[in-house]
Formats: C-alpha cells, structure tokens, sequence
C-alpha cells in the first residue's frame, strides 16, 4: 500500500512544473533550504532556496545530485529477506505484510524474555526530527528496548561546550561576514561548511585575518591567510598557549572576566604553565606560529574588533576532544568578543532550538523502566558480549535506521564479527544496500527526503526549516514512521500516539504547552522561520550555565572527580607509546560523499576516484612508496589495502584516509575504521576515530 502524500499550499507551479520547497535532510551544519521542480511527478531538479539566507540559493555538488540518487538503478524498492549466509547480500523480496508480520514476531519473542535484548542503532542519515526520534523513539519506549546514547559524532564537543558556555549556543553564523579575525579550527569548512564559507570570504573581502587550524593542509587551509598544521589531538595545548600570551601581554577585558565568568584565577594559573615554547613541542609547529596567533587574538582586543571562532568536531574525536573544547570555549570571554555580535564562537547552535522532545518520543511510555544503554560507539564490542549482571542480556536484535554502522563505526573488524553473529536478529530500514544492509535477515526500503513530510532545527545557523514531500514514494519505500507504525500495530501498541500522522508530527515538534515557539503557517508558507535570538546574545554574559557565566571552571565536573578546568588531555595513541605504529593517522570526511552516504553515487565517485591514504614525502621516502602504489596500513586491530597518495597535504607524522567509503569499494573490502579505535573521549563518551597510530608499508601480497 503506498503512503499517499497531500499536495499543500506550500506548493507552486510554474509552466506545468512545480516547485516544493523542502530542506536538506544531512548532517551537515548548513541545513540548506531546498527547492524541487518536479514534472510529471518526477524530480528533475533539486536547487538551493535563493530566499533563505544562509542558503543562499546555493547547493553543495552532492545534495544537488540528489535527484540521481533518489532514482538510482540501486535503490532498494522493496522489503527484502535474507536467503543466502548472514552478510552474503542475498535476499528475495517479500511483500511489506510478510516482512512486518514476521519482524514483530520475532521481536515479540525476544522481548518476553527480556526487551533490552533489542536495541535499535539509529543516527543522521536524515536530520529530520520526525523521521529520526518520533514514531521510532514512541515505538522503542512502549517496548522497554535498550536506549541508545547517540555519540558517534558530536558528543565530546557537545558536553566540553555545554560545561563552559551551558549548552550548544554560539555566535549566529551570518555575523561571521563582518569579523576582523576568522579562526576556522578542526574544520575544512569548503567541504563540510560551504555556506559558513560564503560569510568568511565576505569578511576576507573587508579585510578580515583568516587563520585555520588544522593537521591537514585542506582546501580551505590553503585559502586563508595563515594555516597551522598542529598534531591531532593538541588543540587544548594550543588553547592555553594562547592564553597564556593573552596573560602575559594584558590583552584581556577584564571587566568582561570580573562580570561573566567564572574561576578566572584557577584558569589563570592553569594557562601559565604553557608557554609558547612549550605549546610549540606538544603541538608540532614554531613557536613563532603560536606567538604570532595570539597576538592576532589578543590586538582584536586592544583594537576593539571582532575575533570569531568556528570551532567544528574534527578537532573533539581524540580522547582530549572534550577538554579540547573547553579550552577552546574559554577564549572569548577572555578578551570580551562576545560583546560583538560579530565575537564569540560557534560550534553548533543545536541548543538554541526549542524542540519538544518529550512530546515527540514520548518517554512516557517507559512506564517507569529505566532500560540499559548501549553506546553507539562500543557497539562492535557490545554484539559480542554475553550476558552478564554488568552488561545486562546479550544483544538478539537490532534495528537500525538512518545510519550505516558497518562502515562508520569504529574498530570494524569487530563490528562486522558482532553483525555476522547467526543468532543476531537485523533489520535495516535504508534506500540501499549499504555495508549494514549486507548483513540484516530484512531491509526495509526508505523513502528519502523528497518523499515524506520532515521538520528540521540545525546546528549551523538558527532557522527552522519544512520539509514537504514532492514526489510520492518511489516503488514500495515507506518513511520510517510508517514502518514503525505498522510494528507498534502488530505488537498490539493501541496508544493513539502511534496514530499520529508526520505532519502532525512536524507541528508537534516545535509545539509548547505555553504557546508554540514557531509560527507553523511561517513554515508551510516560506519553507523555513527564524528563531528569535538576539544579535550578540552574550554581550551580557546570561550564559545558560547553571552560574548564568561562562564556567572556566566547572563545579560540576569536579563534582564528578574530573578536571574542574579545561586541560590538555594527550592521545590515547601518541608516537612513542604505540609500539610499531608510528603514524598518527586521522579519516577526516571527503567533500563529495557526507559520511558514508552518496558513496554509491556514481558521478560523486568518479570525483572522489577512489579511496586514498595521504602521505608526506618524506614519510612516504622513509617506506619506499611511490604516488599510486598499494599500502597496507596496520595497527593491532586490523589492516586496510588502499592507493598511496604522496601529498603535500600531510604534514611529517600524519597521513590522512578520507572517509567514510563503503567497505565493498575498497581494495580489500574494508575501510578506515578497520584501524580505529572504541576507545571513548574524555567527555562525552564519544569517539575517537582521529586518535589512531598505524603503519604503512608497501603491500606487497599478489593477491591485489
Ligand atoms: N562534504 C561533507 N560535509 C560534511 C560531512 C561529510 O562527510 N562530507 N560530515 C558532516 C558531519 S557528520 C559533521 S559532524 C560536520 C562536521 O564535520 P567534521 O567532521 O568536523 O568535518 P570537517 O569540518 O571537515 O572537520 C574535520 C577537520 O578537522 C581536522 N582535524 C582532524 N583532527 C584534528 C585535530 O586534532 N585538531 C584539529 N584542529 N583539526 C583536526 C581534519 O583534518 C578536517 O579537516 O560536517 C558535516 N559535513
Ligand atoms: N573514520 C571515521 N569514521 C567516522 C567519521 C570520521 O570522520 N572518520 N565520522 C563520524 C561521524 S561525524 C558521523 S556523524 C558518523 C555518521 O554515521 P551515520 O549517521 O551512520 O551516517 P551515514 O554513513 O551517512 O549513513 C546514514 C545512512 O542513513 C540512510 N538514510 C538516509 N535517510 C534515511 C531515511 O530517511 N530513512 C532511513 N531508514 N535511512 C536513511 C542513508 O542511506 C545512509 O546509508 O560517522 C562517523 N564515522
Ligand atoms: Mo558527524
């Protein structure tokens, strides 16, 4: 039965063709407003909404292939089941009634012996809060499986931010234009920040100072002013170097420091101890870099002109990333940037969003179990785990949406063991047959953004943004709603929240007791509404920390025996300490591909080529490989075939494997995570795929 879509006024037509305007569903902090012409029913054209701002009328290369990929000759049009071996790829189609009939049987057997033996994986492959953590999250509430702590990207940053600055709150990304002093740190901004981009090169044009911060010589590293090619991991080091400049030269507001913040002496004290020299050998760069970096902070302040931050989550995926963005956190209040709406820092701006999440996942239905929770992170240990008083009841299913864990989570070689067990019970909601869907005894065909109702928040900028459909589903996908819909009937779920339908979701999202926050007709109107915040919203301090300052110092980490202060906080694997491994290696994304999706996209590929490992000349001289030739990197978790690339990109002990491909693209059907680790960051319990020693050699087995 195909969902059927109603055409809303949202929609125009021009010349016979209509317009819908929809939003990005990526994780990607521009959350771009669409637009989509579709003839006939058909999309033709997706393109950027020229009247949001922070769009720009601009598109990404891949998203404005998303027509090629919504109609790609592979997309999973139907439910299939398993026929062949656990990860052989082989199954039939089955109708959607079969398929639902036995996954709830299945599930209901599993959860008369005990529910947390059921787990569901999901993360961003859409963004959308309804397709993401409504029906889905009501579904595995009434049910009592394990919760899932959501960390495979942002956690770390998450929670270093939210102990300094009380939440994921920043800067407005737009006043970028208008700063004197750009600090693009752990970010490669042109390929995963491109509408940020466009405000950096307008304050390049009015003569702003552009400094990047990052191990890889990145595209956008080599078009600002100045690049800082650090070691992964030291960001925290170079954070206190800076303010331990700051200190010694008196470039500090004081006023600022004495009114919002708090622990300044304890932070003062704390940033004394690393001076430039000593900066310069944690982190790998002249000291003269580390000087010259603070200075330019530190005359924003003397001048009275804006310094800004954008601060992005490559630099928290080491075990440091949480102490590193605190660091990082601390430095304007330092000097008052806040007080300019053009000062400050912007990580994410997710915080900002006032979303009822209560309303949408309905932790109501819990009924007062607190069931276990799995992190996505460790999940390759957690399936091969039996039960036990400590871990709860070993893992029987899994249901995974919106993510492709096969290939982005960490330690790999253990994750597929885990999702290759025979008794592990999968089903995979997806558009294609991803390297998790090889592995599932159902896949459940998706529909994608163009076809199903969505509301999204965003964590580049501070606009609500509408999706509405603009084709129907495209052969038998249905939107995860649905899918869950149809299971909450068959195990008997009467509640009449898992009736809702997804525009009533959508409303419910942003819907408050006391009167919505956001003007839904705005939305249906315009496709996006902004959020009311103000200009410089901590020109006054009010951070929403539980001081109302931004916390240096943190009761409440100390409360927990950490750190009260942010500190560097060394790689679990450093050179030296990991014996044979003495290549820091980091997977940072590739800008056509947005994590593991649109690998499959031909046109996308042929851009990408092929999967590569970056290597210094003088790295790759020391080990006799030569541009193009097949590597074998290793480390004591596992090894990776792929194509040397002798690159000026890499710094002297770093080499770089862009992520995230697809494992059956690779030479020898594996990717990076093969190597990394399922070690946690300091904060955060989150992830650490950046802090990971290897080696490389010459592959010299006959079999490639
Ligand atoms: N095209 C494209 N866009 C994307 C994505 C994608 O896969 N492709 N991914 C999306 C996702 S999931 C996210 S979370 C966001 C944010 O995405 P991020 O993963 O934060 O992506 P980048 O902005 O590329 O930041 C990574 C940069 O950090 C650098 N880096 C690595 N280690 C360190 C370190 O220790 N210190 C410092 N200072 N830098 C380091 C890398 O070299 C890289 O240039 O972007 C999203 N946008
Ligand atoms: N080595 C290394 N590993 C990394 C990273 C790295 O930098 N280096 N980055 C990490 C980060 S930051 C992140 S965020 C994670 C990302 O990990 P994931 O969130 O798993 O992201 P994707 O790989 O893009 O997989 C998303 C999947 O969701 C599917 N999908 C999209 N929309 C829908 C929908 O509406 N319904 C359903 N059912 N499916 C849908 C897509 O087809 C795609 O296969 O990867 C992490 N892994
Ligand atoms: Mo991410």
């Amino acid at each position: 039965m195909p969902v059927s879509i109603s055409i809303s006024p949202n929609v125009s037509f021009v010349k016979g063709a209509a317009k819908v305007r929809g939003a990005c569903p990526h994780d990607c902090p521009d959350t771009c407003a669409l637009v989509t012409t579709v003839e006939n029913g058909v999309a033709v054209k997706v393109q950027g909404n020229p009247e949001h701002a922070q769009t720009g009328g601009v598109l990404c290369t891949k998203v404005s292939r998303y027509p090629e990929r919504t109609y790609h000759p592979d997309r999973i049009l139907q439910p299939l089941k398993r026929v062949g071996p656990k990860g052989s790829g082989q199954f039939e189609a089955v109708s959607w009634e079969s398929a639902l009939d036995e996954i709830a049987a299945q599930l209901k057997a599993i959860a008369q012996r005990d529910p947390q033996a059921i787990a569901p994986y999901s993360y961003a492959g859409t963004m959308g809060l309804v397709q993401s953590e409504s029906i889905a999250a009501r579904f595995f509430n009434k049910l009592g499986a394990s919760l899932l702590d959501r960390t495979i990207c942002s956690a770390a940053g998450g929670e270093g931010l939210t102990q300094t600055l009380g939440g994921k709150v920043g800067m407005k990304v737009e006043f970028f234009a208008e700063a004197k002093l750009i600090l693009i740190w752990g970010s490669n901004s042109i390929a995963s920040n491109l509408h940020f981009w466009r405000y950096a090169q307008e304050a390049k044009r009015q003569g702003a100072k552009i400094i990047c911060i990052d191990p890889r010589k990145t595209e956008t590293a080599e078009k600002c002013h100045e690049h800082i090619a650090l070691r992964p991991g030291t960001d925290a080091a170079l954070a206190l170097g800076i303010m331990h400049e700051l200190i010694v030269h008196d470039w500090l507001d004081h006023a600022y420091i004495n009114a919002h913040t708090e622990g300044w002496p304890l932070l003062r004290e704390r940033a004394l101890l690393w001076n430039p020299e000593r900066v310069a050998e944690v982190c790998g760069v002249p000291v003269e870099q580390v000087r010259s970096l603070a200075r330019d902070y530190g005359q924003c302040f003397v001048n009275g002109q804006p310094a800004a931050i954008r601060l992005n989550y490559g630099m928290q995926r080491v075990r440091g990333g949480g102490n590193a963005t605190r660091a990082v956190a601390c430095l304007p209040a330092l000097i008052g940037a806040w007080r300019h709406r053009a000062g400050g820092v912007l990580l994410s701006s997710s915080g900002m969003f006032p979303i009822n999440r209560a309303a949408l996942q309905r932790p109501d239905l819990l009924a007062g179990r607190q069931p276990r929770t799995i992190n996505m992170v460790t999940i390759g240990d957690d399936l091969l785990r039996d039960s036990s008083p400590g871990f709860g009841p070993k893992i029987e299913a899994l249901i995974v949406y919106n993510s492709n864990p096969v290939a982005v989570a960490p330690d790999s070689g253990k994750v597929v063991q885990g999702f290759a067990r025979e008794d592990l019970f999968t089903v995979v909601l997806e558009h294609f047959q991803t390297d998790t869907a090889d592995y599932a005894d159902f896949i459940l065909p998706a529909t994608t953004q163009l076809e199903h109702w969505d509301v999204h928040g965003a964590y580049g900028h501070t606009d609500v943004l509408l999706n509405q459909p603009a084709i129907a589903p495209v052969g038998q996908a249905r939107p995860n709603t649905e899918v869950f819909r149809g299971l909450a009937a068959r195990m008997g779920y009467t509640e009449p929240c898992f009736a809702d339908d997804d525009e009533t979701l959508c409303r419910t999202a942003f819907s408050h007791p006391g009167g919505d926050r956001i003007d839904f007709n705005e939305l249906l109107d315009k496709g996006f509404a902004s959020l009311p915040v103000s200009d410089a919203p901590f020109a006054e301090g009010h951070f929403p920390t539980p001081s109302g300052k931004c916390e240096f110092f943190s009761a409440r980490l100390q409360a927990q025996g950490l750190d009260g202060l942010p500190d560097h906080v060394p790689n679990y694997e450093v050179a030296g300490t990991s014996a044979g491994h003495p290549l820091a290696m980091i997977s940072p994304p590739a800008r056509n591909f947005l994590n593991s999706t649109f690998v499959n996209v031909k046109s996308l590929r042929d851009i990408e080529g092929e999967p590569v490992l970056e290597i210094n000349a003088e790295d790759a001289l020391a080990r006799g490989i030569t541009a193009g030739a097949v590597v074998r990197v290793f480390n004591q978790r596992g090894e990776y075939r792929v194509k040397a690339e002798v690159s000026k990109r890499a710094r002297p002990g770093v080499v770089h494997g862009l992520g995230v491909w697809w494992r059956k693209f690779g030479l020898d059907g594996t990717n990076v995570n093969q190597l990394t680790s399922q070690h946690l960051t300091d904060l955060g319990r989150g992830p650490v795929f950046y802090d990971c020693m290897v080696e490389v050699q010459l592959d010299t087995s006959p079999s490639l």
